[in-house]
């Protein structure tokens, strides 16, 4: 329990700035009370889910919605809010420009301009110490023959190389990959084996982000983390939870189970350490954020902990037999405990609350940003 405890103190999840902002789908952005009206003022928000996990010390930032003039400045203030800027999320998908693509764009004119994006990213991570660059591509076509596939591969190649030349010491780019959305017909990084193949070309720097929500349905994520992290690839993942496509509901919301055997590999295949990220990637379209956010690192949390739980010497033992009953079973063990009292026991050891839901609640954070913030943003595309 003792080694338990030791891990779970150790875990580090990163909250996204956007989660803070006003947000909803398609048919309607329902505004709430109190969000954001700045980057720093999401920050603000971000460390109230430190201040209650103890395990959240980090915040990526999405360019342009998180734009402001001086990053430093903007870095100096999470220090003294107790956090840190975590990843840098490039988008290239909102500017008319990339209507037919960005990197993959067949005019080399949009193609620059997305690229320099990237690398004005990249610059971002200098100027706030982020040490990581996450990368989504919107990229693909609708139409069967609207353009040609290859080609778009090689132009996506190009630009990945020139970003990661880019690179500095100490830093990487995580690869995101999506099965559709906004693309209907191919899309260019459709899926882990298209961005492990480019990442495995370009080098070290250059790893997979598995989005929990970018696959089609059914798909056994665990198998994509054991392998990944099988050949030191897996750079980080997006938690979220989703019934349907990328619905970005909250991570062990929809599936705990999933989350916990996507946690046992990653335990497993030695990837709970500071070089698998561990983000969210999610909106809270009706659900107040910041406990939207607490309750997530908490289901995060929890499914760490039933993941160390799970007894390997007694796993591997009745693996080893061919006893097929006898290692489900020593699984299910560990994912039916309730770990709840031994996470609210840690807390107390760290001297937190041992119930950060309703310390958060209790706490009046919530009464002051409402009286104070008037005429809050929304996530992303008001930004
Ligand atoms: C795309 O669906 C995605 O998962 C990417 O990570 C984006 O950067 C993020 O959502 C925010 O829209
Ligand atoms: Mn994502
Ligand atoms: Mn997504």
């Amino acid at each position: 329990m003792t080694d338990i405890k030791a891990a779970l103190r150790s875990q580090r999840i990163e909250t996204p700035s956007w989660a803070y902002g006003n947000s909803g789908t398609r048919f309607k952005v329902f505004a709430q009370q109190g969000v954001p009206r700045d980057p720093y003022e999401k920050l603000a928000d971000a460390a109230q889910v430190h201040a209650y996990t103890g395990i959240a010390p980090t915040v990526a930032l999405h360019i342009p919605w998180d734009k402001v003039d001086d990053y430093a400045d903007l870095a100096r203030h999470a220090g003294e809010l107790g956090v840190r800027i975590g990843a840098i999320n490039s988008n290239v998908f909102q500017d008319d420009d990339y209507k037919l693509g960005s990197v993959t764009h067949p005019d080399a004119r949009v193609r620059r301009k997305a690229t320099d994006h990237l690398l004005e990213c990249v610059d971002i991570m200098d100027a706030t110490g982020s040490d990581t660059l996450k990368l989504w591509f919107s990229d693909g076509i609708n139409y069967p023959g609207q353009d040609d596939i290859r080609s778009r591969q090689d132009r996506l190649a190009d630009s990945l190389a020139e970003v990661y030349d880019r690179l500095g010491e100490g830093q990487r780019f995580l690869l995101e990959y999506k099965l559709f959305e906004p693309a209907f017909y191919a899309t260019d990084v459709p899926d882990w084996g298209t961005a492990y193949a480019h990442c495995v070309r370009l080098g070290p720097k250059a790893q997979v982000v598995v989005d929990t929500g970018h696959h089609a349905p059914g798909t056994n994520i665990e198998f994509i983390v054991a392998f990944l992290l099988r050949d030191g690839k897996l750079g980080g993942f997006d938690f979220n939870s989703r019934f349907y496509a990328d619905d970005d509901l909250m991570v062990g919301a929809a599936d705990p189970f999933q989350l916990f055997r996507i946690m046992y590999e990653v335990i497993r295949g030695g990837g709970f350490t500071d070089e698998v990220a561990f983000m969210l990637d999610q909106c809270h379209n009706i659900e107040p954020k910041i406990p939207g956010q607490i309750r997530s690192v908490m289901n995060v949390q929890e499914a760490t902990a039933k993941a160390l739980l799970v007894d390997r010497d007694a796993l591997s033992a009745a693996q080893n037999e061919g006893d097929v009953l006898g290692a489900n079973a020593v699984l299910m063990d560990a994912y039916n405990t309730d770990v709840r009292p031994l996470l609210a026991e840690l807390r107390e050891e760290q001297g937190l609350a041992p119930d950060p839901m309703a310390a958060y609640a209790k706490s009046g954070y919530f009464e002051k940003i409402a009286a104070e913030r008037v005429g809050g943003r929304q996530a992303g595309w008001g930004a």
